[in-house]
């Protein structure tokens, strides 16, 4: 509902005027041309009009259709143009989160590198959001607060706002072309805030799962680096090949065009995450999962790996 969305972030207004008058306007135009349409079809059919006019032109109406649609689209031009030139000017001072977005999924690292799947943002604050896609083209939207921009790989891009309300407001992968962009939905969660102060230096969250549970880190690593979105956790079979059971099992993957038979262990899950090309497992796609040589490193497969023996 509009009127509970109203407060939600700056741009909220300004997007509603631009969308409410060209929403208008083309009802406006096609009703008028419809009735119309359907008045003449009547009034000029052969039983009550069997012999054509020929009108000739007339300079009044011809001035009148030109001024009114110059008009009108001059009126949508300046409503589009002050409402989209803000989205391009984040204050100085606003708080700086970057968005990585991958095959299929989000995380979100904020300035003191904490890492996150959700973007979680103080209220009342301006927040920019940079945009880095490391694969293929994504497109960050959030509803709510009534911005979408595309990500492009190799082009750092941005998206600011300030949100006025509390709450959890979807986030989503707004990309048409692909397999799974409609996979990579998360959440906004807006907090006053005091709290989102003290949930930022909260940094204890990692550690406490480490203590506490056999292959948590390794766990933690898969979902940060979105992993999941690809390879479940329970026999679920998604875009890649389940984690569950893996781990000693023997897989029958493609090496080079040719079939072979191996046992998942170190050697074979390392080359998996840093060559995924290299073995692809029967049935399964090539070309679909990037090399995490640069995000994952030697402790990070062996936590992945203790995670792995966890879930047989
Ligand atoms: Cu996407």
């Amino acid at each position: 509902m509009i009127s509970e969305t109203r407060d939600v972030s700056n741009f909220v207004a300004g997007f509603e005027t631009t969308f409410m008058f060209i929403f208008w306007v083309t009802v406006f135009f096609i009703v008028g041309i419809s009735l119309t349409m359907i008045w003449f079809i009547y009034r000029y059919n052969r039983k009550r009009n069997p012999v054509a006019t020929q009108i000739k032109g007339s300079t009044t109406l011809e001035i009148i259709w030109t001024i009114i649609p110059v008009a009108l689209v001059l009126v949508m031009f300046h409503y589009g143009w002050t409402g989209w030139k803000p989205m391009q000017e984040p204050p100085e001072d606003a708080m700086v989160v970057k968005s990585y977005a991958r095959m299929w999924s989000w995380m979100f690292e904020y300035e003191n590198g904490r890492l996150t799947d959700t973007l979680f943002v103080p209220q009342n604050r301006p927040v920019r959001v940079n945009l880095i896609a490391q694969d293929v083209l994504h497109s960050l939207y959030i509803p709510a607060f009534r911005i979408k921009q595309d990500m492009v790989p190799g082009r750092e891009g941005f998206l600011w706002f300030e949100a006025g309300q509390p709450g959890v407001y979807d986030l989503f992968c707004a990309e048409y072309c692909g397999l799974q962009h409609a996979y990579m939905t998360t959440a906004v969660v807006v907090m006053p805030e005091y709290d989102f102060e003290e949930w930022l230096a909260d940094t204890t969250e990692v550690l406490v799962a480490d203590v506490e549970r056999p292959g948590a880190a390794g766990m933690q690593l898969l979902r940060l680096n979105g992993c999941n979105a690809c390879h479940s956790s329970d026999g679920t079979r998604l875009v890649g090949p389940t984690f569950k059971g893996l781990y000693g099992s023997t897989v029958t993957v493609i090496t080079n065009g040719t079939e072979r038979e191996i046992i998942a262990e170190g050697d074979y899950i390392r080359r998996s995450i840093y060559e995924p090309d290299a073995d692809i497992v029967k049935g399964y796609s090539p070309g679909l999962m990037l090399s995490y040589r640069n995000l994952i490193d030697e402790q990070g497969i062996q936590d992945i790996i203790e995670y792995l023996k966890t879930i047989q």
